[in-house]
């Protein structure tokens, strides 16, 4: 009995790789001379019998322990926690672009996200000079410069206050930057998970401005600054501050990750990312920019004249192909849905056209709802891949009729030293293998 049930186990370990007809037979013949003993033994012994020959049958229905047990109880983890079976799924940091890893950034794996929400662990960091986990009991945010009543909220007095909740983009100005001269990366997780989209909760900017009595007439500009040893600072406009602003404690239903700024951050919507604070213990209110080392030095453009641009204040149209993306594999010839996201910091998107023939054909996509202004639009479209090599693109227009450019038409503006606010058409070609690289069109 032993080695019968031995046999069996050998056998069925080998079918996990191949099925030969060697194995075939020889699992036939194991599993006869197993029922035989197993029928001559009595009824007892042939339940169990049965279900270990089925295990080496590939003809008998073999079903998984999911379908037959019972599974894990409740609260294996009291904060629930993905699949193992997609541990691959990370936020990953780029060896080597910088020296030190607390002042790096990790990128979100657009690659492998669905509709427009970045889901908390895999929103994108970029730390000045790494993050912390403040304690929210002892932080303070104050608002002073030209008000008639300096204030310090707790947390607790900033969280009775009426709350708003909107679904906004977030954009590094740094995104897409090393593609600025040549084809650097591989995968759009590196050109471009500098970019996440989350639902936030918080007080509206202007609700504290106005308690704290802002000269919103003189006071044209607001400075925010952040509780890290950097503290990190950069100037918005008034006209910013009481539009769409919000000081934010919430991300996707859930109090901020550390990473991203708990217990209080910025949400300047449409603005790249240096401008949403984190950390947020300060605002002061004034009649200039600020001209902090945050904005002069970092996030500047050196445009062909020799200028440096200054305060970009808007992440322009923009959009990429997050499926198939660089480094994936088309299996096979036949029907693809190519997917990916546009956004734009003016508004809404109004069209995303798709190309595959490296833009000189162009289609237009399905948008997913909901459209929102100045947040991740998914976009869809149906694709018959016939095997010969292939160049996708994608171009976004926004509801100012911005229009994304190719990378020369930007290169013609911008010149060709910049890194910061790449926006260009992104292309993947398809090869005749079915492998997707990064490549630059022109
Ligand atoms: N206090 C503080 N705020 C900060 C930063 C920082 O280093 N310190 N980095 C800024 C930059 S450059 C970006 S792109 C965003 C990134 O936000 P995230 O880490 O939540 O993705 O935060 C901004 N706010
Ligand atoms: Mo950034």
């Amino acid at each position: 009995m032993d080695r019968e049930v031995n046999v069996l186990g050998r056998i069925r370990k080998a079918q996990e790789n191949t099925l030969s007809p060697d194995l075939m037979a020889e699992a036939r013949k194991a599993r006869r001379s197993f029922m035989g003993k197993a029928l001559a033994m009595g009824a007892g012994a042939t339940a169990a019998g049965v279900a270990r020959a089925a295990e080496g049958d590939p003809k008998i229905l073999n079903l998984p322990a999911h379908t037959t047990s019972l599974g894990q109880p409740v609260a294996t983890s009291g904060y629930g926690m993905p699949s193992v079976w997609e541990k691959n799924l990370q936020r990953r940091a780029s060896p080597g672009l910088t020296r030190v890893a607390a002042a790096s950034v990790s990128f979100t794996p657009l690659q492998g996200l669905f509709g427009i929400i970045t889901p908390n662990g895999l929103h994108f960091e970029r730390h000045h000079q790494g993050w912390f986990d403040v304690d929210p009991s002892g932080h303070r945010l104050m608002v002073m410069g030209m008000v008639k009543n300096p204030r310090v909220f707790t947390m607790d007095e900033l969280m009775r206050l009426p709350s708003v909740s909107r679904i906004h983009f977030i954009e590094c100005g740094a995104n897409t930057g090393m593609e600025w001269g040549n084809v650097a990366v591989p995968t759009v997780q590196y050109s471009h998970g500098m970019l996440s989209c989350c639902e936030y909760t918080g007080v509206r900017l202007s609700t504290l401005l106005d308690m704290a009595g802002a000269d919103t007439q003189n006071g044209r500009y607001v400075l925010a600054e952040g509780a890290d040893g950097s503290s990190m600072t950069r100037t918005i406009s008034m006209k910013a501050a009481l539009d769409d602003v919000m000081v934010a404690w919430a991300m996707n239903g859930e109090m901020l990750r550390p990473e991203n700024g708990y217990p209080l951050r910025l949400v300047v919507p449409g603005v790249q990312g240096v401008s949403w604070v984190k950390y947020l213990r300060r605002i002061e209110v004034g009649d200039k920019p600020f001209y902090t080392k945050d904005e002069v030095i970092h996030y500047v453009d050196l445009m062909p004249d020799g200028t440096h641009r200054m305060f970009t204040s808007v992440q322009e149209v923009k959009s990429v192909i997050t499926t198939p993306s660089g480094g994936q594999a088309l299996l096979d010839k036949g029907y693809y849905n190519v997917t990916g996201l546009a956004w734009s910091g003016r508004g809404r998107i109004k069209r995303v056209d798709v190309s595959v023939d490296g833009g000189r054909n162009w289609r237009t996509a399905r948008l997913e709802g909901p459209v929102l202004s100045k947040a991740l639009t998914r976009f869809n479209i149906d694709w018959i891949w016939d095997g010969s090599p292939a160049v996708l693109q994608s171009r976004a227009i926004d509801e100012t009729g911005h229009v994304q450019p190719k990378i020369n038409q930007l290169r013609a503006v911008r010149g060709t030293r910049s890194v910061y606010h790449n926006n260009a058409i992104q292309s993947w070609k398809v090869s005749e293998s079915g492998e997707v690289f990064n490549v630059q069109v022109f």
